[in-house]
């Protein structure tokens, strides 16, 4: 069997689980979101990374099933979460720019709302910024319907895609998420520092929260602190983990 049939399997199976990253309150330290990170449970090679399907499920089209049961497992996670006493705490799913394209998307965003119960103010969609790229009226009229809604919007990976800040300016976002390759160096690297104070600050003019991925030392905590950065994201604060640890985290770090 190839990769495809494999994975139309996982997903008519739910052999996939959902993982969940805490983001950080820079000031507080406190876990105010969860972004949800699918795995596919492999039979022979165990838990296999996104970054190894998503672009296959993409071209295939069967990003939009396997988004669908993403986003309802994770608003279904998120309502558990809050029944146990977290209920600042909001739920960041990723969306493919193939899924957001489609005509029932807000349908669907609606439709997992209401089967699980969770407010739309704590659902937040990561887009990244090339989502915009193509059929950009309808993303951008489709990104305001979600807005109207009540959910929020975060522009992911900033500064990696193909686009132009123009887009920004259209984009109805309420956060942008700086990509973990600004980060990774930013104590040596003086570009890396400079494009990530200007990003910092352009999404503070803007009136966005900023958001840090990849935040992986001490002494990138500190920096991005120190810069003003909202909220914080990476390994050291925490690793991706299944909804059974997490509720552990939140009680250490809730
Ligand atoms: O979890 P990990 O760090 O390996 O994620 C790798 C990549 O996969 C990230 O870019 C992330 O945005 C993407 N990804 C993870 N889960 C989902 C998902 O449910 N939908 C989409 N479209 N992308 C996801
Ligand atoms: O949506 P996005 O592509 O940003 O997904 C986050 C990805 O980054 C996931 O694959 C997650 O496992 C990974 N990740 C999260 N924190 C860190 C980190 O501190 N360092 C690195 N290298 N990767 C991270
Ligand atoms: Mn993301
Ligand atoms: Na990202």
């Amino acid at each position: 069997v190839n990769l495809r049939n494999q994975l139309q399997d996982a997903i008519d199976n739910e052999a996939l689980t959902v993982f969940y990253q805490p983001v950080i309150d820079s000031r507080t330290g406190q876990a105010r979101s969860v972004e949800a990170l699918v795995r596919w449970k492999h039979p022979e090679q165990g838990l296999v990374s996104p970054v190894d399907f998503i672009p296959l499920a993409e071209e295939t089209g069967q990003i939009v099933a396997l988004g669908k049961w993403v986003l309802g497992q994770a608003c279904r996670d998120m309502v558990r979460l809050h029944a146990a006493g977290f209920r600042d705490c909001s739920m960041a799913v990723n969306v493919s720019p193939v899924q957001i394209r489609k005509a029932d998307f807000v349908d669907v965003v609606k439709q997992a709302l209401q089967a699980s119960g969770l407010a739309p103010a704590s659902l937040e969609l990561e887009v990244v910024e090339s989502a915009v790229l193509y059929d950009t009226d309808l993303v951008i009229r489709t990104l305001h319907e979600l807005r109207d809604l009540g959910v929020r919007i975060a522009i992911d990976d900033f500064g990696t895609g193909f686009s132009s800040l123009s887009y920004i300016k259209l984009m109805p976002a309420n956060k942008i998420k700086i990509d973990r390759s600004f980060i990774k160096d930013v104590i040596q690297n003086r570009s890396d520092a400079a494009i990530t104070q200007g990003v910092i600050s352009m999404a503070h003019h803007l009136s966005l929260e900023v958001v840090a991925e990849g935040v992986e030392t001490e002494a990138h905590a500190a920096f991005l602190r120190r810069n003003h950065c909202d909220l914080l994201q990476g390994f050291a604060f925490a690793r991706p983990m299944p909804y059974a640890d997490l509720i552990n985290y939140m009680n250490e770090h809730g």
